[in-house]
């Protein structure tokens, strides 16, 4: 694969709607495959409960289901990759959520070797969402703001869609199946790609 930069580590980028599965997806990823999963949306509930100052702009802007700034989003990923100098790559959940911030961390941190796509229908990532607000505790986690993500997705997150389709290093994974058999997809891909 191609690298630069700060790592000598491969870098896979996991997007799709809220409630496509993508956290679910990289969990059983690295039951399989040795890479190191960073969640964004985890490491910025992390600096909410940390309680910092930060931290509580960061929950109201969660809680209305917008993007949270660019830079923080950025700041706090690229400290998390520092930590793992070792990897031998990293699965970056819940990244890029807009065009600007696949250029940027593309430009400044790594290249990106491929994307992968969870695609479901906005039906089925409300019901999956509303199922686990019954015992998640999230914020975000609620009918109001679940339109309010949904919305960001089709807005903006849908050009970063587009933005690798163009570049063709993008896998799209029908995601409405169970969790299983999705990942029985997932995993070929990785199979596929050059050791
Ligand atoms: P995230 O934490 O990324 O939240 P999410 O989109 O809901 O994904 P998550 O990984 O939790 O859920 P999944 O689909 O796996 O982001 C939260 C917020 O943080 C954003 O709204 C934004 O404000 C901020 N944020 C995060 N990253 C950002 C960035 N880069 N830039 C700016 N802001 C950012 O699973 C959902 C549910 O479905 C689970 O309960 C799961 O059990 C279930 N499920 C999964 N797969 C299933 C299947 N196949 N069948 C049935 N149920 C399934």
């Amino acid at each position: 694969p191609t690298h630069k930069s700060l790592l000598n580590a491969r870098v896979i980028f996991v997007i799709g709607g809220p409630g496509c599965g993508k956290g679910t997806q990289c969990a059983k990823i690295v039951e399989t495959f040795n890479y190191t999963h960073l969640s964004t949306g985890d490491l910025l509930r992390s600096e909410v409960s940390s309680g910092s100052p930060r931290g509580q702009e960061l929950s109201a802007i969660m809680e209305r289901g917008e993007l949270v700034p660019m830079e923080t989003v950025l700041e706090i990923l690229r400290d998390a990759i520092i930590k793992q100098p070792n990897t031998i790559g990293f699965l970056i959940d819940g990244f890029p959520r807009e065009l600007e911030q696949a250029i940027q961390f593309e430009n400044d941190i790594a290249v990106c070797e491929c994307v992968l796509y969870f695609e479901c229908l906005a039906e089925t990532m409300t019901a999956r969402l509303l199922k686990r607000a019954e015992t998640s505790g999230r914020v975000d986690d609620n009918e109001e703001t679940i339109k309010k993500r949904l919305e960001t997705f089709f807005t903006q997150t849908l050009p970063v869609v587009q933005h690798y389709d163009e570049k063709g290093n993008i896998h799209k994974i029908a995601a409405e199946e169970s969790a299983e058999e999705i990942f029985v997809k997932v995993k070929a891909i990785l199979d596929a790609l050059p050791q």
